[in-house]
């Protein structure tokens, strides 16, 4: 499955105005020289009506909305993160393997969750657009397909909110469609199928591929040709998300005592372990810092030969990794951190275990 949100920069900003609905509405990159140089990043489907989209300066995109009664806003990437991580957060739930690409994308691998059907990854691919729009209001249009290559084309062919199916049998509906639509053909390699009379992509895949080869190197050649005919086995690769969980505290008062040391560490290492079972993760390395009463900085840290999500595995570590460090400092402590990396998706029969036992 590919899932791409919905004009996604112009609907954050609507999420936090509702006014903005009935209104055209421009996300902007100025570019600081004057007041109204730069491009428009995205626009709402409103003012696409009107012509206006990614990439077009913002004097033209203003023009175009002359006499409308459209808003014009700044991109504010930090608040469209935030929106964006929470999505992901619940789609990377439902994967067997998860791939972030941008801010606004992501490939879902769901073959097992599925075994296969598609008309299980269907229902799947409804559930979840309810679950993201009730959850965080957000709309997305998704491609499911046998490749990544296919759901991505697919999940471009109806937008907004759209859900759109390509079966293996059905790799002909890329057949019409302009080469371009392809990863890869941008407008220089287009410029030159076109001189070819490689117009879409049926074209291409009627075209020898020793020829396609001999002009555009074996790489590109063999890609091209394998992609027309809608062939893929990129796996979906998974992005970390979260690299690592830390918590820092400073102690009531300086001092080299192991158990108020302990106590501390403890109190952070709950918080920690509480985000990693939110989250769903184990992890493989515990890392502790402390900071000397005269503000130099230690750290100390451990792999483990194994993944784990035990919080006791944890508290040994840190208490072990803090007498070690106290073993070899004489200084008092003021401040003391942990952090935990290496994280990874806990697998669902562990999950499924570890519930049990806390459940008896
Ligand atoms: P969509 O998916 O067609 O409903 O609309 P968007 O706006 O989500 O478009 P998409 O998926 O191509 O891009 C995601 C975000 O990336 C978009 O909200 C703003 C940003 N973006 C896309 N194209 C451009 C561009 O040409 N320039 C700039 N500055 N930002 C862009
Ligand atoms: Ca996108
Ligand atoms: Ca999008």
């Amino acid at each position: 499955m590919l899932v791409d949100f919905d004009y996604f920069f112009a609907q954050c900003e609507e999420l936090r105005n509702p006014a903005l609905r009935d209104k055209p509405v421009v996300i902007g990159v100025y570019s600081g020289r004057t007041e109204e140089s730069g491009a428009v990043s995205t626009a709402n489907y409103k003012a696409r009506q009107y012509g206006v989209k990614s990439g077009i300066p913002l004097f033209l995109a203003k023009k175009k909305l002359e006499g409308v009664d459209a808003v014009f806003l700044p991109v504010d990437y930090e608040y469209y993160e935030k929106i964006s991580d929470r999505i992901m957060q619940i789609l990377r739930g439902y994967a067997d393997a998860f791939e972030q690409v941008g801010i606004d994308e992501a490939y879902l691998d769901v073959s097992q969750k599925t075994q296969g059907s598609f008309e299980n990854a269907e229902n799947l691919a409804k559930t979840l657009k309810r679950l993201v729009k009730v959850q965080t209001g957000v709309t997305f249009s998704v491609g499911i397909g046998p490749n990544k290559l296919l759901a991505k084309i697919a999940s471009d062919t109806h937008k907004p909110d759209g859900l759109t199916i390509v079966r293996p049998g059905e790799v002909g509906f890329l057949n019409p469609m302009p080469v371009d639509r392809l990863i890869g053909v941008g407008r220089k390699i287009s410029q030159k199928m076109n001189e070819l009379n490689i117009k879409t992509i049926g074209d291409l895949s009627r075209y020898d591929v020793q020829r396609l080869v001999a002009i555009f190197g074996k790489t590109l050649g063999v890609y091209f040709h394998n992609a027309s005919e809608g062939v893929d086995d990129q796996p979906v690769k998974e992005t970390g998300g979260v690299e690592s969980i830390s918590r820092i505290a400073t102690l009531k008062q300086n001092t080299r005592d192991a158990t108020l040391i302990s106590e501390k560490a403890d109190m952070l290492i709950g918080d920690i372990y509480r985000e990693l079972m939110q989250k769903d993760l184990n992890y493989k390395q515990v890392g502790i810092i402390a900071i000397m009463s005269n503000l130099t900085i230690r750290s100390r840290s451990q792999t483990l030969e194994q993944p784990t999500n035990k919080i006791e595995t944890l508290k040994e570590v840190v208490r072990l990794l803090f007498d070690k460090l106290l073993g070899e400092e004489n200084l008092e402590v003021r401040r003391i951190g942990v952090k935990v990396s290496q994280l990874g998706k806990t697998d669902r029969d562990q999950r499924q275990l570890t519930s049990y036992f806390q459940n008896q």
